[in-house]
């Protein structure tokens, strides 16, 4: 039986390894060795770090709308660990985890969310997809992109990330049917991080779990621990060694909660109180990690203190590479749209100008 039967989305289990006190759960053991978990939770201290310090460029007017990641590490930190060269992600707005993953440096991370069209390039080589505003558009471009790898013969896989409410979306729906019927290499993954905007999870869809959405369109749906490192490495690993041989598309819930506002323009106290969040604290990725290390004997206070200056003296630098590139020139705005502007656009572009 393979983990999809044994987790089959009807049967309503979650699969999970790692229990908030940093024990794991009976019979099971990470698919890592101490020296990997160390070095993942490394990059979760880096991106939960960047992150907030993107928060507050925004809150000092040096950076533009930011979409927070935290509490969201170990699903982007676990699923990315998986991914090779040659693979493709397609993200949504709130991955700088899996922008990171990927190798795409902080800077051009930074560069996005300061307004900076070149923030939207990957360096060569790096298959990340530009940030996906339109709410759930991208796991059709992923679908696409894995068909064509198919008809190729080319055995890589392609993965979108997006949230619980972009499940609600057409796109969605022709995305997973689409990759049902043909049997595409690509990995669908939700992040059910338990609203969209102000809107709950609970009212956001009648479906009981989003993984069983999956069951509708012939493709693999697992509900997976997000909060859990160690279980969203084990599902990611195995959804996309059955993608490279052939086996076709996995829906993964990332079962996670959001613990900032959706982006710096949402003020989240309107929607929830402060007594919501506090059972979701208990359950952070990062917490029941240090907890796990700490017995290990690969965590201490001294060890949390180095690798947390470590990664804010790499940040800061990046701020400061970030903030020196110039301002980009108001006919970026219009230049990229055709090979030649049309007189309408070329209208527009004056009259910008003009206002300033
Ligand atoms: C097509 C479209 N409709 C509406 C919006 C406005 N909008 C931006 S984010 C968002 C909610 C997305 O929720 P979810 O998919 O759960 O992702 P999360 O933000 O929680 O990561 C909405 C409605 C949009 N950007 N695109």
């Amino acid at each position: 039986m393979s983990l999809f039967d044994d987790y089959h989305p009807l049967k309503g289990k979650m699969f999970q390894i790692l229990k908030p006190d940093g024990t794991l759960h009976p019979n099971m053991k990470p698919l890592l060795s101490d020296q990997e978990i160390f070095n993942l939770y490394q990059k979760m201290v880096f991106i939960r770090l960047a992150d907030q310090k993107a928060l507050m460029l925004q809150r000092q007017g040096r950076m533009g709308t930011y979409a927070p990641i935290w509490g969201q590490e170990a699903c982007q930190v676990g699923s990315g660990s998986v991914l090779q060269k040659g693979d493709w992600v397609f993200p949504a707005f709130r991955e700088l985890g899996a922008s990171l993953m990927m190798g795409v440096p902080l800077k051009t991370v930074y560069l996005y969310w300061m307004g900076n069209e070149e923030g939207s390039r990957a360096p060569n080589g790096i298959n990340m997809m530009p940030v996906s505003i339109p709410v759930g558009t991208h796991p059709l471009h992923a679908v696409g992109t894995a068909w064509a790898a198919k008809l190729k013969g080319d055995k890589i896989v392609t993965i979108s990330y997006f949230g619980d409410g972009a499940t609600s979306k057409g796109d969605f729906h022709e995305a997973m049917n689409l990759a049902g019927v043909f049997k595409v290499p690509t990995i669908f993954f939700c992040q059910n991080n338990q609203f969209a905007i102000s809107v709950p999870r609970k009212i956001q869809t009648a479906s009981e779990t989003i993984a069983q959405k999956a069951v509708a369109y012939g493709v693999d749906g697992i509900q997976v621990d997000g909060n859990d490192l160690f279980a969203v490495y084990a599902v990611t690993k195995e959804a996309v060694a059955k993608a490279r041989s052939g086996g076709g598309a996995t829906l993964i819930e990332g079962v996670t909660y959001r613990f900032g506002p959706h982006t710096t323009a949402d003020d989240p106290t309107k929607y929830r109180r402060e007594e919501d969040i506090e059972p979701w604290k208990a359950l952070d990725p990062m917490v029941r990690l240090r907890f796990f290390l700490k017995g290990r004997g690969l965590w201490s206070d001294e060890v949390e203190k180095q690798v947390t200056e470590e990664a804010q003296q790499e940040i800061d630098q990046v701020v400061k590479e970030a903030e020196a590139v110039p301002t980009p020139s108001v006919e970026d705005i219009f230049k990229y749209v055709y090979a030649e502007m049309t007189p309408q656009l070329k209208e527009q572009m004056e009259y910008l100008k003009g206002t300033l």
